[in-house]
């Protein structure tokens, strides 16, 4: 088996085994070991009082999960936010020393200690963020309203050099993720401090993460941050370019169906068949759903956080006994419609519509 094929496995086994854990109870394995208890009280000791933002989004609207009933929620909780890491142990990070530096191409140099970070002007963010493992119909994505300053503003600071293309960050473990420079394209790229009104969670990268709106998390979204170095494409491979991932990932728009779950068995009468769609940047326009043969109908849809942010979506459904299947699709802000054509998630992302099979 060649090097790629051997670390892909590897990724995927990895993936396998937290997705098992996660529905059996929501309790988070780091590559089939526990978290430390360490960890544990580590995220008990962060007491840190982020600074308010001075741009900040609108309230939340009323989520149309707390009405139906199976619906994921328009924000995920931290602690049933799906965690995914190549992490051994969590990393203890000091904050008294930790520093944030952006090196490489670029003509003056950055060191940050966290009030640093802490004193730039800080954004909230609503985004997805999702796993390229993720399977059609999987978990391994969730929404959440993060805290933290411009990525694009910092390494303008920086002052990349012309023939830099690539923003490779690093994690104090030694994980690594890259994209193109050219993403930072004016989207709402951040160092995140903060994730859903409290400093980000140890599992979730404190104290210090990249989130980049549209990317999958593996070019993009470094926990426990400690480098950004710019440099170029041909020049420096990301952790799992190397095991056999695309050197460029961005989210595919794609849809779920949350409610009824595969392999249900339900009473007769009025139910919702319900869900989550997400098409990044652009947003989602519309969804739709196909009962059997019956052509496709359109679902109400939730509230549009942002573009790059999921959007509920439910029908009213009068079941009537016997067996269905039931598919789901999205339409972008730019009429583009979610394909069909299944894709698995090796290299680059799972494609294809998400369907369940019920008896009523
Ligand atoms: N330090 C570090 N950061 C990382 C990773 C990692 O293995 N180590 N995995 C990445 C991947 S593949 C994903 S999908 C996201 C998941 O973020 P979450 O665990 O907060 O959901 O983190 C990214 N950041
Ligand atoms: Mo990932």
């Amino acid at each position: 088996m060649s090097e790629e094929g051997k670390g892909a496995k590897t990724r995927r086994e990895l993936l396998i085994g937290i997705g098992g854990v996660t529905l059996l109870g929501g309790i988070f394995l780091a590559r089939g070991g526990a978290i430390k208890k360490q960890g544990i009280k580590a995220i008990q000791k962060i007491q840190t009082i982020l600074p308010l933002p001075s741009k900040t989004l609108p309230p939340l609207p009323v989520d149309p999960a707390l009405s139906i009933q199976g619906l994921s929620p328009l924000i995920t909780k931290n602690k049933d936010f799906f965690r995914i890491d190549v992490a051994q142990e969590l990393p203890q990070i000091d904050i008294s020393t930790w520093r944030l530096t952006i090196t490489g191409m670029v003509k003056n140099p950055i060191s940050l200690s966290y009030s640093d970070l802490l004193k730039r002007p800080l954004f909230e963010l609503d985004d997805t963020m999702s796993c390229v493992s993720n399977p059609v119909g999987g978990f391994l994505i969730g929404n959440a309203r993060w805290l933290g300053c411009r990525l694009d503003d910092l390494i303008k600071e920086a002052g990349p050099l012309a023939s830099a293309d690539q923003v490779l960050s690093s994690s104090v473990d030694g994980f690594s993720a890259g994209f193109p420079l050219s993403n930072l394209d004016g989207r709402d790229a951040m160092i995140a401090v903060g994730m859903n009104g409290s400093a980000l969670p140890i599992i979730h990268g404190y104290p210090a993460r990249i989130v980049v709106p549209g990317l999958y998390g593996y070019v993009s979204a470094t926990k426990w941050l400690s480098n950004i170095e710019l440099t170029r494409f041909d020049r420096k491979q990301a952790y799992w370019i190397s095991r056999g991932w695309s050197k460029l990932g961005p989210i595919k728009m794609e849809s779920r169906i949350d409610m009824p779950a595969d392999g249900a068995t339900l009473a007769k009468g009025d139910t919702y068949i319900a869900g989550v769609a997400w098409a990044p940047n652009s947003g989602v326009k519309a969804v739709e759903i196909k009962i059997n043969n019956d052509p496709w109908i359109s679902a109400t849809l939730g509230p549009a956080l942002s573009g790059t942010t999921w959007r509920q979506w439910w029908i009213k459904w009068s079941a009537t006994s016997g067996q269905h299947q039931i598919s789901v699709r999205a339409i972008n802000t730019s009429g583009e419609v979610q394909t069909p054509e299944i894709a698995d998630v090796l290299p680059n992302g799972a494609q294809g519509w998400h369907s369940v099979s019920v008896r009523v």
